[in-house]
């Protein structure tokens, strides 16, 4: 397939899809000042990020792994939406005040940070670094504690573990077991609701927007093939060139993004 790079044929694609989707990825958040998983960004300490979102490596290291999850959440918490963040929910608001509505738009992410919370429809699909799991009862609750337990505190200016026991880590409220990020780890199934959801957008897409994701994560790295095979449009956009598309935008998804759907 030879992609197509010109905001003009794009744009008339967009007018006339009925059912828009996204699926972005942590690039969607790099012009935010936040690190994706992979390439130079995807180190934390001496850690690869991507070996540490692992059940083996919280039941292995539950102090290592919170330290990582807290050095992030202060992260974002001093973090703001960028460009492409807002022209997401320029686009959204567009769609939802034309009378009559015949366009829906939904954005699906696999990102954690929160930073697309002013969209309306969104579905998070690896969870959030606000939320916490009990992993006794099962308990979910938001949480934007800053920091979110005294022993934390400080642990994301260190190079080094803490070893916090881990009567010391966030414990519930409820039975007082230890609490987890409520994010989806490698080998951890997805929610069957968000499946469901997700799966009935990519039922009915006719044009899906691939913001900022490597494409090398399952389930979402299926789900332009998915569109495709269905007749769908696929467009990406990334500094880098992921793979197949009928329209590819290189370069940051903060300008790319704004310029293609204003
Ligand atoms: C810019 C930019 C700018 C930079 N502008 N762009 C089928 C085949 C093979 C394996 C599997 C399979 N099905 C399932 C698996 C196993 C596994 C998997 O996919 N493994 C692969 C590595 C092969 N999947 C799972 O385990 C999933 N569970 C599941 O499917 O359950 C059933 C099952 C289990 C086991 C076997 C079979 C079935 C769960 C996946 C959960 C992923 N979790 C994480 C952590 C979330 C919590 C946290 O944040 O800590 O999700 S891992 C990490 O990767 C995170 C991300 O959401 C995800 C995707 O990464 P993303 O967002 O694409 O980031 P990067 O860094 O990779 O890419 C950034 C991109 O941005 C790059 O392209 C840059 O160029 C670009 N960029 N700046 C535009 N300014
Ligand atoms: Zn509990």
């Amino acid at each position: 397939m030879s992609a197509s790079s010109s905001y003009e044929a794009f744009q008339q694609i967009l007018k006339s899809a009925k059912h828009i989707a996204t699926i972005c990825g942590a690039g969607l958040s790099a012009e935010s000042g936040i690190p994706t998983f992979r390439g130079e960004g995807g180190f934390w300490r001496t850690f690869e990020a991507t070996e540490l979102a692992t059940p083996s490596a919280f039941k292995a290291n539950p102090s290592r792994v919170w330290e990582f999850y807290h050095y992030r959440r202060e992260l974002v918490l001093k973090k703001q939406a960028n460009n492409a963040h807002k022209a997401l929910v320029n686009f959204e608001n567009k769609v939802l005040s034309q009378t009559p509505q015949n366009q829906t738009f939904t954005v699906i992410t696999q990102n954690v940070d929160g930073l697309s919370s002013n969209l309306k429809n969104i579905i998070e699909m690896h969870g959030s670094l606000f939320r916490t799991r009990c992993t006794k009862c099962g308990d979910i609750e938001k949480n934007n504690d800053s920091p979110i337990c005294e022993a934390l505190k400080g642990t994301e200016d260190s190079n080094f573990d803490t070893n916090i026991p881990i009567e010391k880590l966030p414990s519930c409220t409820n039975c007082e077991g230890l609490l987890r990020p409520d994010v989806v780890w490698f080998n951890e199934k997805l929610d069957q609701n968000i499946l469901s959801k997700i799966h009935e957008e990519l039922d009915r897409c006719d044009l899906l927007l691939v913001i900022g994701t490597s494409g090398t994560v399952y389930p979402a790295a299926g789900y332009s093939n998915y569109v495709k095979l269905r007749g769908g449009k696929i467009a990406i956009f990334n500094i880098e060139d992921t793979g197949d598309a009928d329209f590819k935008f290189i370069g940051p998804c903060g300008e790319t993004l704004s310029k293609a759907l204003e």
